[in-house]
């Protein structure tokens, strides 16, 4: 790891404990008053919003000195922050400065990708997209009009979407992310793990990070709490193919072989129930189908998981004896990203099959009962209904997405089944880098009459559009509440802090204009987002003007545990936990998840692995320039004998994956010993490629190129990525 990964880490571990000392106090009030009297003499003015350059959405409090934006901190009221926000959001600041901002609304001139525009007014703009959608809608249907987006930001449009009579709303949080562990704990449990995820981190006493890379992945209250865990001194376990900031804080890290995840889930279960160790009147009260789930486990000895995974049998034992010791405070963590080797939904159930036996579910340390504050939605008139259906899975092929596919839609722009799809709608996501296979991105986009991209800056998927507008940054707008679903629950606002410095427009102002464009003026009755905003609040008991002076109103705090009075209840078809799917085996699946070997790969090929920086958010911070500044570019992580064996440390190097693409620009290699051999590993989100975006150009090497190939989970269409492979070529 970096020595600056490292030290942020050790920042944010610091700063959590005194941030709870100071909660515990009462300080955390005092500290806040104590904050806005100081910049009221020094003529400040603090505006408190929530944070958007992750979607985990910390309240903050940013200060501006003469109109000129100067810092965002975490608000001190916020459960989710607790007063401190992650690097990341401190350098939200960059993202309102950011040079490679959109403008003006654009508009192509040449052919889609030659990059040549002319720039519009939003009245051009906005009418010409509603002429082509009025066109697409006449010629095939509303429902040939999609829209992908990611995050609250795409609220209003997806509201004008729909009034439009669209169906086909995607965002890539579900295929390409958490969709698969979303699914493999509804199977289980009957429901998700949510987001912010319902783990009650701080209080384990057991912790076990199977893939979730804590400390790189900057989840904020997450990071705070494992920070407090450690500290704590919880068991932390962590498996992972590389030596991750999480794996440096464990008594036990495990460096499995990539994709082996499900046969060491497997071994560990076997031993817990082999050895008695599972929590017997949690399952006896709860469980369904107990004994076919342990006759099925029963060839899973450490012994049998030893060759999959490497990770030897007595330290299988001592790993599962571990986490029964401290049950029911044992966490296993069931990860975000989940959509890497196609087995994911099986993958994730078995971490909810560990928890289950385990008894975490519900109780203190392991999974609690989350809460949210009644804010009740606008009334808006019902939106048109569509005889014709969603193309994203068809025929329910399949049966367990919970979620519209995005690459589900994709498939259908490509082939025109099972209806014609011709108008993409592409909000604050970059589906170029985001989705796999970019050759089928850009084939299904050449299928298009209309690709219309809402963004702050020249995405490479803005490079292909036709209309490309300018939205003013989640710091220079109001959005819709955070009404959030927590340990503690509370309804927050976003607001505008600072203006848009060009012609950029918020999303709302944005929807809403279209929606009058199409004719749809009904469904917008109010006419300013204040008003929208203080009429849902009213309906709450609340006010914009309060909201606007304290940014978040806290509810009331509810019972967290089945130990504190929460009713155990599962929405799954027995209403029990259900260790055997009898829902799985209808439709044709493993009832208890099975292990199936990965293919090793081309022979002399490295698995291309990614994940997250601390201080970059996907591929949308690169530009930013606080952020830039703290990490500019990617690098290789390859294992220290294999790069001195090819003569590659320090080395610049492309990649060429078993497709034969190779990337366009050439990456630095970190020679490494905390890695495995058989694997490569990056920073998902630099080596951009758009011409618009000129800091970030060709800094690092773009890990989205190489993903060619993926799987899809059959349960759920999750699209599994870490199922590519490179080899190196040294750079001259
Ligand atoms: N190869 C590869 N693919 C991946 C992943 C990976 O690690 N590697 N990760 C997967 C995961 S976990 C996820 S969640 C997805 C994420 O997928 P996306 O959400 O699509 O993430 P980004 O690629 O960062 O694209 C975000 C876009 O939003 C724009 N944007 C930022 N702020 C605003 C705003 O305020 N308004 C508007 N209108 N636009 C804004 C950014 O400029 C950027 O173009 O990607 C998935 N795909
Ligand atoms: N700073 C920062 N924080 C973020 C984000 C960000 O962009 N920046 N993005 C947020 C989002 S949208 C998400 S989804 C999460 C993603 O964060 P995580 O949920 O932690 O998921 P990944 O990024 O996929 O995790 C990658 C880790 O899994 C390891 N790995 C790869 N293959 C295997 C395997 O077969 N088995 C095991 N056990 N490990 C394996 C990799 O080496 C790497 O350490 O992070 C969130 N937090
Ligand atoms: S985790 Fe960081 S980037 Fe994400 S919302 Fe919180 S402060 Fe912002
Ligand atoms: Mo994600």
């Amino acid at each position: 790891m970096t020595q600056l990964s490292r030290r942020r880490f050790l920042q944010i571990a610091g700063a959590s404990a005194g941030a709870v000392a100071a909660a515990a106090t009462g300080a955390g009030l005092s500290t806040a008053g104590a904050r806005a009297t100081s910049a009221r003499a020094k003529g400040l003015r603090t505006v408190p919003t929530y944070c958007d350059i992750c979607f985990w959405k910390c309240n903050a409090i940013a200060t501006v000195e003469n109109g000129v934006l100067w810092k965002i901190e975490g608000n001190p009221e916020d459960p989710l922050s607790r007063g401190r926000l992650c690097p990341r959001g401190t350098g939200g600041v960059g993202a309102h400065q950011d040079p490679d901002r959109l403008r003006t609304p654009l508009m192509r001139t040449k052919l889609r990708g030659e990059d040549q525009w002319t720039a519009v007014t939003w009245d051009e703009a906005l009418g010409y997209i509603a002429d082509k959608m009025q066109k697409i809608k006449a010629k095939y249907g509303p429902e040939a009009v999609a829209g992908f987006s990611h995050g609250i930001g795409g609220t209003f449009l997806k509201h004008t979407l729909k009034a439009y009579g669209a169906v086909n709303l995607a965002a890539p949080s579900f295929a390409q992310c958490r969709g698969p562990r979303d699914v493999g704990f509804e199977l289980t449990f009957g429901e998700g793990v949510g987001s912010p995820e319902r783990t009650d981190i701080a209080n384990a006493r057991c912790l076990v990070l199977i893939g979730s890379h804590l400390g790189e992945n900057m989840h904020n209250t997450q990071v705070q709490e494992f920070a407090e865990a450690v500290g704590n001194g919880a068991s932390i376990i962590v498996v992972d193919p590389r030596f991750s900031i999480a794996a440096s804080k464990a008594k036990y890290y495990l460096p499995a072989r990539p994709g082996t995840d499900l046969a060491l889930l497997l071994a560990w279960m076997n031993v817990i129930v082999t050895e008695g160790l599972y929590d017997r009147d949690y399952v006896a009260q709860h469980g369904f189908g107990f004994d076919a789930f342990v006759a099925e486990l029963a060839q899973w000895t450490p012994e049998r998981a030893f060759p999959e995974t490497g990770i030897e049998p007595e330290v299988i034992r001592a790993t599962a004896r571990e986490m029964a010791l401290h049950r029911p405070a044992t966490l296993v963590h069931p990860g975000r990203h989940a959509s890497w080797y196609g087995d994911d939904a099986q993958r994730s159930r078995a971490i909810a099959l560990l928890n289950a036996l385990l008894g975490s579910w519900g109780r203190k340390g392991g999974f609690y009962q989350p809460a949210s504050m009644e804010v009740p939605g606008y009334p808006y008139p019902p939106y048109p209904k569509s005889a014709k259906g969603k193309v994203d899975n068809p025929a329910k092929k399949y049966p367990f997405a919970s979620e519209a596919l995005t690459t589900g839609i994709r498939d259908a722009t490509i082939s025109g089944k099972p209806y014609p799809i011709k108008g993409w709608f592409v909000y604050a996501t970059n589906l170029l880098q985001a989705l796999p296979d970019q050759a089928a991105t850009l084939a299904a986009i050449q299928n298009l009459d209309l690709l219309v991209v809402v963004d702050v800056v020249g995405s490479e998927t803005a490079g292909w559009a036709d209309v490309v507008l300018p939205e003013s940054t989640y710091l220079e707008r109001y959005d819709d509440l955070n009404v959030e679903l927590f340990r503690e629950p509370f309804v927050a606002l976003r607001q505008p802090v600072v203006d848009s410095p060009h012609d950029q427009k918020p999303n709302w102002w944005i929807a809403r204009e279209l929606a009058i464009k199409l004719g749809l003026k009904d469904y917008y009755p109010w006419k300013t987002i204040e008003d929208y905003l203080d009429h849902r609040l009213r309906g709450a008991g609340l006010s914009l003007e309060q909201l606007q002076r304290q940014g978040l109103v806290r509810g009331a705090k509810q019972p967290l545990y089945y130990e504190d009075g929460v009713v155990p209840q599962f929405a799954t078809p027995s209403q029990k936990i259900e260790f055997y799917s009898v829902q799985l085996k209808d439709a044709g699946f493993d009832p208890v998840p099975r292990y199936t070997r990965p293919d090793p790969g081309p022979p002399g090929s490295f698995r291309l692995l990614f994940g997250r920086s601390p201080v970059h958010s996907f591929s949308r911070t690169q530009t930013n320039p606080v952020l830039a500044q703290a990490m500019g570019e990617n690098e290789l992580w390859l294992n220290a004998a294999v790069a001195e064996r090819m003569g590659l440390a320090g080395r610049r190097v492309w990649l060429r994956n078993q497709d034969g693409v190779r990337s366009d620009f050439s990456i630095k290699v970190r020679a490494t010993e905390a890695i495995r051999p058989d694997c490569v590993y990056m920073v998902h989100g630099f080596g951009h490629t758009s011409k618009l975006l000129p800091t970030a150009r060709g800094r690092g090497a773009n890990d989205a190129q190489l993903v060619t190939r993926y799987v899809t989970d059959p349960l759920m269409g999750g699209t599994g990525m870490n199922v590519n492979f490179v080899t190196l070529e040294q750079e001259g």
